[in-house]
């Protein structure tokens, strides 16, 4: 159904919109400022309570980014950051969104408010029922929740047509269990928040190195000689980053940023945790700045792989790592041969860079032993993100900058269990050795068929392929793109469930029936039949450990992550597909093991017991232990402080399980992207305010942005030669071509001092700009860091 889209904020005034980048990040305000909001939020005392318990090996793992903690024995008091605070603050909030909520506040008044005022009303409470043709959700029990969901997936024509979403928050138990019970009852539609986020990473790691995550731990990145942040914004999204950026500085090495904005936070970083750190001026981190054009990266990249090329040869011997490239390399040849023919002035058009600048950096790359690159959605959102990262890997083979100490790939992840989900099996496509091992722990046989990612997920909705859509946490109409095609995709299911913490604008934007199912979150205490419970997470880094929850529930009726899917579980594969109505399950007959098996499982659905395994977690754990590398004596190290850390073949002996054995070097063709006379590229990004959806105020401080969020950020030139000045309101129109005009309407223009033609704006705002078919090459993740717009003055 037609829904009103939100309202252009009333309160987003943008006054004050524009002072000017900060000349540096964190230190005192940063501190007091996430303090003060969490005062609001969660009451003084519970406040101490639970701050004083993030990161700590006894307490949660943050919910906030997926930046690992430091070791055990570096821990301090208050390991987190103001952007965690905020992420725990804006969870163990005192509000709540009670049934009363509801039956004042109609679907249609929902759908026009803003993500900020959806997010502020506080914790969901209890399960809720939209009824097909209601205006209203009402009170809903456990239940008939359940029953609803296990009829109509027992009533599609195949379970293809059920797309099961996860975002990277979910604990490893909980996603091992809802890809056990996707597959089991018959899909790999299990699309999730990488495909929008590190696949293109995941893509490129693969094919090069044989596996698609980080090569780093914390030691290498601080061990470094030369670290390269391209494409990142730490300060805002991953804040204690800069603390092991500090001891890079402070062990000699040196730090380059390549970015087409002068962030804050790489300029200048005061640690809140050491007093000098927060009243002194801070230290400068980044020694050479490189303001690229917006997808100008892989242009660079080769720029840089050629200048190491003319040094080899002018000094036979002394620059590439031969003994690597021989050893455990492969494709140097044809790589090499292509960056002969790089011409320098298509690298200044893609790069916006004077040949100077590279060679300085290429300087530094040469005096360096040792390299971490670490990026973020800044390479891997462009339709040549894939191609851009394995550039990457390139450059880091030719030095043999992988698999020892202080080098390697540092792909930072954004949610805090983004990577664990993938290793759980969310993903749409895991290959066949998983599903061979699953089959066989499980005794059933998972489909083959590849399943949806998020954006075929939204155009088998379009099209009536897919009917029926569950959200293991995120924002799915918010975060994706296209947001008038992918709202009217979603209205058009026969039922879309969201198991949540937060309401966001996935709850006022469903189809014809809609649940809601509330659930834990990481800072609450877990208790379930077995007692109280740990769940576990892993890092961008691979490491992986316990996290268990200190405050009391938000709700007596709130379930587990874990509970509600084996809920869903045991209800829907009870029945068989195709067959409405078909047999309920009996009562399971459980063992101590978990490995009782419910009685009557229709033929072809494992007799799995969801009840034993949600009533200790212990017993998934046994069975994640069976079917993944890696996980042996899972209880027993997750009992260590500060848990374990997963293999990683090229990590820990350089060895590439690719399908030669070795690290491939490719060849990546370079297409400057030309942005049309009077237009600019748009990048859309977060604020300092914001965790993805979740907008906890309207302030982009590092970027001297206050009370605004629809503001667009164009370089000064670039608004004198279109005829407008900052303050000016316009629309982001954006072009592309299918022909469809897109637009962003009112924003306020704000003169910044980003590359030229290269402007920026916050998402979820501008994904109504994000064309659903403009996605990257082999990763299909949508191209929302380079949009081609006009920008267009209202009167
Ligand atoms: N507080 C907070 N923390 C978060 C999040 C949050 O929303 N709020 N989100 C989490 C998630 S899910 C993720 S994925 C991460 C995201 O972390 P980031 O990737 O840091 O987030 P973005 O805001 O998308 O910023 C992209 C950065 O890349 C730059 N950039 C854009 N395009 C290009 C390009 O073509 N080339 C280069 N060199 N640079 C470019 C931008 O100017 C910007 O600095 O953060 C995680 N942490
Ligand atoms: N234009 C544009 N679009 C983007 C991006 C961009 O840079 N530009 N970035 C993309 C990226 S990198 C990502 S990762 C996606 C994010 O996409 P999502 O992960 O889908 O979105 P979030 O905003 O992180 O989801 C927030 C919601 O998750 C729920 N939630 C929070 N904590 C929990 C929990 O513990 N359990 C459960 N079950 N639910 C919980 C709350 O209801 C909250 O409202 O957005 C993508 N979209
Ligand atoms: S850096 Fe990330 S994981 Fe660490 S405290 Fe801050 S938000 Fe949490
Ligand atoms: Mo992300």
């Amino acid at each position: 159904m037609a829904r009103r889209a939100p309202a252009v904020d009333p309160e987003d005034s943008a006054q004050d919109a524009g002072r000017g980048p900060a000349r540096s990040a964190a230190g005192l305000p940063g501190v007091a400022h996430a303090l003060r909001q969490s005062w609001e939020q969660m009451g003084a005392r519970r406040g101490v309570t639970t701050l004083r318990l993030l990161n700590q090996t006894d307490g949660f793992d943050c919910p906030g980014c997926a930046w690992p903690d430091p070791d055990p024995k570096h821990r301090h008091a208050a390991e987190f950051c103001e952007n965690g605070a905020k992420a725990v603050a804006e969870e163990a909030t005192l509000r709540r969104v009670t049934a009363a909520f509801f039956a004042e506040h109609s679907l249609t008044d929902l759908a026009g408010r803003s993500g900020y005022w959806l997010g502020q009303q506080g914790r969901l409470v209890e399960p809720m029922v939209r009824r097909a043709g209601s205006e209203h959700y009402v009170p809903v029990s456990w239940d008939e929740a359940f029953e609803i969901i296990a009829t109509e997936l027992a009533g599609l024509a195949s379970p293809d047509e059920a797309v099961f979403y996860t975002s990277g928050r979910t604990s490893n138990e909980a996603a091992f269990l809802y890809q056990l019970f996707a597959r089991a009852y018959g899909t790999n539609n299990l699309p999730d928040c990488s495909n929008l986020c590190h696949e293109s990473s995941g893509a490129a790691l693969n094919e090069t190195i044989g596996i698609g995550k980080g090569s780093v731990t914390l030691e290498d990145l601080e061990m470094a000689d030369l670290v390269l942040v391209v494409g990142q914004n730490p300060g805002t999204n991953h804040p204690r980053m800069l603390t092991s950026l500090e001891q890079v500085k402070r062990r000699g090495g040196s730090i380059v940023a390549v970015n087409p904005l002068p962030e804050a936070s790489l300029r200048r970083f005061r640690n809140p945790q050491r007093p000098s750190g927060v009243l002194g001026a801070g230290t400068p981190l980044a020694d050479q700045f490189l303001q690229i054009r917006l997808n100008g990266d892989l242009a660079l990249f080769q720029a840089l792989s050629r200048r190491l090329l003319d040094a080899e040869a002018a000094a036979p011997g002394t620059v590439l790592d031969h003994e690597f490239l021989t050893g455990h390399a492969t494709g140097f040849d044809a790589f090499a041969a292509h960056l002969r023919t790089l011409d320098e002035a298509d690298v200044a058009a893609a790069t916006g860079l004077a040949a100077a600048e590279i060679d300085e950096l290429a300087r530094r790359v040469l005096a360096a032993q040792r390299i971490v690159v670490c990026w973020a959605m800044g390479l891997t959102q462009h339709a040549n993100a894939v191609a851009t990262i394995r550039e990457v890997v390139n450059f880091l083979l030719l030095r043999g900058n992988i698999g020892r100490p202080g080098a390697g790939v540092c792909p930072v992840r954004g949610h805090s269990n983004v990577q664990g989900d993938r290793t759980m099996g969310i993903w749409e496509k895991m290959p066949d050795a998983f599903l061979v091992r699953l089959g066989a722990e499980f005794g059933f046989a998972p489909p083959r068929r590849h399943g949806h990612d998020v954006v075929d997920a939204i155009r088998a909705m379009r099209d009536g392929r897919a009917k029926v859509f569950i959200g293991l946490g995120g924002n799915f109409v918010a975060a994706t793109p296209d947001t008038a095609v992918t709202e009217a995709a979603v209205g058009s299911c026969r039922l879309t469930v969201q198991i949540s913490t937060k309401l966001n604008r996935s709850h006022a934007v469903t189809g014809q029936t809609a649940l809601i199912l509330p659930t834990l979150g990481r800072t609450e205490i877990d208790v379930q039949a077995g007692g109280p419970q740990v769940v576990t997470v892993e890092d961008s880094m691979s490491s992986v450990h316990a996290s268990r929850g200190a405050l009391p529930p938000a709700g007596p009726a709130l379930r587990s992550e874990v509970a509600i899917v084996a809920g869903l579980a045991a209800a829907t594969l009870a029945r068989r597909v195709g067959q409405t109505g078909g047999p309920t399950a009996a009562a399971p007959a459980s063992d101590a093991s978990g490995r009782a098996e419910a009685p009557e499982a229709p033929a072809g659905v494992p007799a799995i017991d969801w009840t034993a395994l949600a009533g200790d977690y212990r017993l998934i754990r046994e069975r994640i232990a069976n079917v993944i590398p890696g996980f042996d004596g899972y209880e027993e190290k997750i009992a260590r402080p500060g848990g374990f850390l997963l293999p990683h073949p090229p990590r820990d002996a350089r060895e590439f399980r690719t399908p030669s054995g070795r690290a491939v070097l490719t060849v990546n063709e370079l297409t400057v992207l030309r942005v049309p006379p009077g237009h600019l590229l748009l990048q859309t990004i977060r604020s300092h305010d914001q965790y993805n959806t979740t907008i906890y105020g309207r302030d982009d401080r590092y970027r001297g942005v206050r009370g605004a969020r629809r503001v667009v950020l164009v370089n000064p030139d670039d608004l004198a030669a279109r005829g407008l000045a900052d303050g000016d309101r316009v629309d982001l129109v954006g072009v592309w071509t299918d022909g469809v005009e897109r637009r962003a309407a009112d924003f306020r223009v704000v003169a910044y001092p980003t590359a030229r033609e290269c402007a920026a704006a916050y998402f979820p705002e501008t994904n109504v700009l994000v064309p659903l078919d403009s996605t990257a090459k082999r990763s299909n993740t949508p191209t929302s860091k380079s949009l081609v717009v006009r920008l267009e003055p209202r009167d």
